[in-house]
């Protein structure tokens, strides 16, 4: 399998308790942005809380984010510079400002986050513009069959088939926990798909283009992650909790 949000070991050795609690010390000392001690921690760790069956979340800290980056760093944008480009197979493409997204109706959603690799935040709290509606304004043309997404970090690429764009728990997210979404959660917009792994929730959103046919896997699709990321149900869940 090549699952590996890290550079570092998938699959950890399981390790003894007293290294497992110094190295959660570790981990809460410094949920540094780009640690790859922190991922090859979360790896090392799967054994271990799969046994116990108690989960990362009850040892990691409570209500805190890793911050992913595959490029290494975080893009900036200012809230009045923002675009979003919505193209393709429409026959209305769009360039939307942060006000014009705040103009359309918008949607909460307070709803858990979850990575792949076993961390989750519960209840955060999303403000966004659901997919479907911006898709619906820019008049999706017949045979568009799925959505791909662009970031402005050059790099990341996520899609979503149509029938999941057009759930009413997938938006285009400009805001979490009432604030403008922050650089390092891949603001000022970034997409978030409740439904599934964070790894489908594109940080700084830049394109979001409509496609003919089945929609390009994305960046750690490419890399061994299950294109449909149901949180549970994917990436050999249901069988084996572990990453
Ligand atoms: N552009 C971009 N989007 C991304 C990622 C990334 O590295 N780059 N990582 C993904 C993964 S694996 C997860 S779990 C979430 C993490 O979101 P956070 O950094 O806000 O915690 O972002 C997802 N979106
Ligand atoms: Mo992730």
């Amino acid at each position: 399998m090549a699952r590996a949000e890290a550079t570092a070991p998938e699959k950890g050795t399981p390790v003894g308790r007293r290294v497992f609690l110094g190295m959660v010390g570790l981990a809460a000392a410094g949920v540094a942005f780009g640690s790859k001690a922190q991922d090859w921690l979360e790896h090392a760790l799967a054994p271990i809380t799969a046994r116990d069956g108690t989960g990362l979340s009850t040892f990691l800290p409570v209500g805190r984010f890793r911050i992913y980056s595959v490029t290494g760093d975080l893009p900036g944008k200012n809230v009045a510079d923002y675009r979003l480009k919505v193209g393709g197979h429409v026959s209305q493409p769009l360039t939307l400002s942060y006000a014009d997204l705040q103009a359309m109706p918008p949607t909460d959603l307070n709803k858990d986050f979850q990575c792949v690799t076993g961390w989750r935040v519960h209840n955060v709290k999303w403000t966004g513009v659901r997919l479907g509606d911006l898709l619906n304004r820019a008049g999706l043309m017949p045979g568009a069959g799925g959505v791909q997404f662009r970031s402005f970090d050059g790099a990341y690429t996520e899609s979503l088939t149509m029938e999941q764009a057009l759930r009413p728990d997938v938006i285009v997210a400009y805001s979490m926990e009432g604030k403008t979404v922050s650089r390092e959660h891949g603001g000022p917009v970034r997409l978030y798909v409740a439904p599934m792994y964070g790894y489908k929730s594109c940080k700084w959103l830049d394109a979001i283009d409509v496609v003919a046919g089945k929609p390009e896997p994305g960046y750690w699709e490419e890399r061994g992650y299950d294109v449909d990321g149901w949180v549970g149900k994917s990436n050999g869940r249901d069988d084996k909790p572990t990453s």
